[in-house]
């Protein structure tokens, strides 16, 4: 199916591993023109020009901390006006509310809402400009259904959740469509770095799977190109009814409707 993406322009944060790395092969497989976001500038530039060659497409990758204002400023600098925008730097947390510091919950606020809020402000003109464009914010299912173990990510993600819907709403009349989609469990590299810590290099496919029999669903963790796949499908004029919405892609975790 042709998506009818090709020669859009999109800015992926955290586009370097992982989920991020995987949309963004996805939308390069369709013809997109890349900026890839990143704080490790060297791996975002590799991937780029891996995906560029690969895909025959103009990919760039940027140094930037997107928890931080003047990071956001420059991905903006760097990105022009652009098409897409997939709001996807983050990462888990784990703490209690009754020990973690101001500084802990400062920072996830900046990382997974301020980034989305200043690249928001800094891109949707552009998109307007082009005449339309996509939003797509990549929470967790942790966003409705909290881990006891990480509730400062909850609670930023569900945060994150607001912010979509409440900018979908804003942009509506401008062809600008926002979603969110919360994933459930992904095998990216940071699931697999944490399992060797927790169960060692013979323990930790046992470890994972024993994470992935307790979410229930399907009991396994999927690809980052599962989540991608879904993720490209709603950046494109194939999802062009949908706005303002949350999409789970997690596998069944999900235990409420
Ligand atoms: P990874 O840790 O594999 O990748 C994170 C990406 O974000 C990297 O490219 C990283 O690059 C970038 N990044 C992190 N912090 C910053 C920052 N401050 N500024 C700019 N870039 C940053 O994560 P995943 O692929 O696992 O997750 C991606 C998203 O999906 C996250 O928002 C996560 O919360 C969400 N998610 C993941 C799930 C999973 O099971 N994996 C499940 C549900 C949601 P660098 O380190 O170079 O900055
Ligand atoms: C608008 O220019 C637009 O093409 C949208 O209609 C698409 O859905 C999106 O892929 C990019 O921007």
């Amino acid at each position: 199916m042709d998506l009818g993406l090709k020669g859009k322009k999109a800015v992926i944060t955290g586009g370097t591993v992982g989920i991020g790395l995987a949309i963004a092969e996805g939308l390069a497989r369709e013809g997109c023109d890349l900026l890839l976001v990143g704080r490790d500038g060297a791996r975002a530039d590799a991937e780029a020009a891996r995906i560029g060659a690969t895909f025959g497409v103009t990919a760039r990758g940027i140094s930037a901390d997107v928890a931080t204002a003047k990071g956001c400023d420059a991905a903006i600098a760097a990105a022009g006006d652009i098409d897409i925008l997939i709001n996807n730097a983050g990462t888990g947390s784990n703490e209690t509310i009754l020990e973690a510091e101001d500084a802990k919950w400062q920072y996830y606020w900046d990382l997974h809402v301020m980034a989305a809020v200043r690249l928001a402000r800094g891109l949707v003109p552009g998109m307007k400009r082009r005449g339309g464009g996509a939003v797509v914010h990549n929470a967790s299912i942790c966003a409705v259904q909290p881990l006891w173990y990480e509730p400062i990510y909850n609670t930023t993600k569900a945060a994150l959740m607001m912010f979509s819907k409440t900018l979908a709403n804003e942009v509506v009349g401008d062809n600008i469509r926002v979603n969110t989609v919360n994933p459930g469990l992904v095998l990216t590299p940071d699931w697999i770095k944490t399992a060797k810590q927790i169960a060692g290099e013979e323990g930790y496919e046992a470890h994972l799977q024993a994470v992935a029999d307790e979410a229930g669903g399907m009991k396994r963790f999927a690809a980052p190109e599962e989540v991608a796949a879904f993720i490209v499908f709603l950046c494109s004029d194939k999802a062009s009814y949908s706005t303002g919405s949350t999409y789970f892609v997690d596998g069944g975790w999900l235990k409420s409707v």
